[in-house]
């Protein structure tokens, strides 16, 4: 029996300050309804969905920075989200920001299935940015002092395949890819929050884009999986964020792209099946790799 599993890549709009929970959720809700109708088995969610970016703000009291982070998934902002699922047979990726009962801080993923459950947990590992307040920047990209760094790549079983997750800068990385397809990952959900300035090197902002598909298309080809990114775009908060949300396939093709910046749902088929010709070809890694 073919694989297929046909995905909505949920692009988010911008997410201000001030919009709350609840709101948000309404949006997302109206990203499944219309996947719902375009008969999608699953939706993948970007990074940090449920808040603006706030790692460009610092706060000096830890107290002021847990406003934005969810203590339990779900929870009674995001369970309409579950309950959706649930009801109509459809599945999601969801990114937030994650406050253990140990008190741990994730840049968190989590995969639901077509019931509503949780059946996977991924937790950022290339955490980017900076630890400390840099007045001299724009905006600040603080992630290092919010986050604690998540500890792998797993892989799930779900959707008749083998699945896995990535968060934004960890796509950038080669061994994300190699990592998870050593595992047999057919498929990796990204979301990313990009910044079209880099405040660094601001000579790479005209190069945003390209790298953006320049890393989903190679990792995918190189290790024989599709590949799903999914941005928050547009002006959040005076920061420019790049979208071009996209689904790649293991011939390294982009399948679906959104072409706006705002709330927009990239639909393709991921016919699971299409990885076997790249793992068991070109790059049956078995036969041909050389780690030593
Ligand atoms: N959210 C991110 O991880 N953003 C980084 C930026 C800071 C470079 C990214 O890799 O897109």
């Amino acid at each position: 029996m073919a694989r297929v599993i046909k995905i909505g890549a949920a692009q988010s709009g911008p997410v201000q300050k001030a919009e709350d929970r609840d709101s948000v959720v309404g949006r997302l809700l109206e990203l499944m309804k219309q996947a719902r109708s375009d008969g999608c088995d699953m939706v993948v969610f970007t990074e940090l969905a449920l808040t603006t970016f706030f790692p460009r703000y610092y706060a000096e009291d830890r107290a002021l920075m847990d406003i934005w982070f969810e203590t339990a998934m779900p929870n009674p902002a995001t369970q309409p989200l579950f309950d959706y699922a649930r009801d109509n047979a459809i599945g999601f990726s969801l990114g937030y920001a994650e406050l253990t009962p140990g008190g741990d801080h994730f840049n968190t993923q989590v995969l639901v299935d077509k019931k509503g459950a949780i059946v996977g947990t991924y937790r950022k590992v290339h955490l980017p940015g900076h630890h400390d307040h840099q007045p001299w920047r724009e905006f600040q990209h603080l992630e290092r002092y919010y986050f604690d760094p998540g500890d792998g790549f797993g892989v799930f079983a779900g959707f008749g395949g083998v699945l896995g997750m990535a968060i934004c800068n960890d796509r950038r990385w080669s061994e994300t890819y190699r990592v998870l397809g050593l595992q047999g990952c057919e498929l990796a959900l990204t979301g990313y929050n990009t910044p079209v300035h880099y405040a660094p090197d601001p000579t790479q902002d005209r190069l945003q884009g390209f790298r953006n598909h320049l890393v989903l298309q190679s990792g995918a080809y190189q290790n024989g999986m599709w590949v799903v990114g999914v941005a928050k775009a547009g002006e959040e908060e005076g920061c420019t964020l790049l979208g071009e949300s996209a689904i790649v396939a293991p011939s390294g093709e982009i399948a679906a792209l959104c072409t706006t910046d705002g709330d927009e749902l990239a639909v393709a088929e991921v016919d699971l099946d299409m990885c076997a010709n790249y793992k068991e070809t070109l790059f049956d890694f078995d036969r041909y790799r050389r780690p030593e």
